[in-house]
């Protein structure tokens, strides 16, 4: 049975992209809800709706296990989707926390992300819930996944971006930052460059695929069986618009993608 994965368009592919190297052997069924993109100004009743209405199709495609593609996502829904359903899921938050507090060295944690993310407070809590002495700083930084979505990493108007939104971070002495959304790990060289090689940078999409193999592992979920995984994408908006961002997003092409309408159900 496959793993289930979703996102509100594109950015989740980075998360499909770390399954296909940590987790080999599985097969995935991923769904981008590009109808409804973007998330981040979106309010917590239309993402929980969005999440249950994603969570039923995956369900009914027969996922063994869920794994939240979208930190926006992953802070408002998860705690509320999570009892609704019997198959276990992750989201992005828990263990992009845990990589920060081990990799910071002086306890002074950043999380740059989406307005709802970084509203909802779902990193500030969970980091101090696991280190109630840490200083943690949150920043919404609504222009950046425009620009990446418009194929604009690494140009001057990112850097201005990165920037603007980076300078209270650094002003106030972080030396770990949480890139908190999807689509930042694009924009890797401008926070380098905004806020020095010495502040650690952690995506989150890498831990918690981690962790997700892990709980597959002690639920006798991990496919033991071999044979070659298989993928399959499926959108509520435009196929082309995932068509097209799988090079980029996800570093390989991807066979044809489908529609599905969730509105109507
Ligand atoms: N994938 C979303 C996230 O990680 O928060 C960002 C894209 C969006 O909907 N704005």
């Amino acid at each position: 049975r496959p793993v289930g994965l979703f996102d509100s368009g594109v950015g989740g592919l980075t998360v499909s992209r770390q399954v296909f190297r940590l987790l080999p052997g599985e097969s995935t069924i991923y769904f981008g809800d590009n109808a409804h993109v973007p998330y981040g100004p979106r309010t917590a009743e239309e993402l929980v709706g969005f999440a249950r209405d994603i969570l039923a199709f995956l369900v009914s495609r027969g996922v063994k296990y869920v794994i939240f593609a979208c930190n926006t996502n992953s802070s408002v829904s998860l705690s509320v989707v999570r009892n609704l359903f019997a198959v276990p899921m992750i989201g992005l938050i828990e263990p992009g926390a845990r990589e920060a507090v081990r990799v910071s060295t002086g306890g002074r944690i950043g999380v740059i992300a989406t307005e709802a993310t970084i509203k909802s407070g779902a990193y500030q809590r969970a980091l101090k819930s696991m280190d109630a002495g840490l200083a943690v700083f949150g920043q919404a930084a609504p222009r950046l996944v425009p620009l990446v979505e418009a194929g604009m990493a690494g140009t001057a108007e990112s850097l201005a971006a990165v920037a603007e939104y980076g300078r209270p971070l650094k002003e106030a002495g972080i030396d770990t930052l949480i890139l908190g959304c999807t689509h930042y790990l694009f924009l890797e060289k401008e926070f380098r460059q905004v806020l020095g090689p010495e502040v650690k940078l952690v995506d989150p999409a890498v831990a918690t695929v981690k962790a997700a193999r892990e709980e597959m592992a002690r639920r006798g979920l991990l496919n033991d069986a071999g044979g070659p995984a298989c993928h399959r994408y499926y959108v509520s908006g435009d196929p082309r618009v995932l068509q097209e961002a799988a090079r980029c997003f996800l570093g390989c092409a991807i066979p044809p993608v489908e529609q599905v309408n969730l509105d109507g159900k």
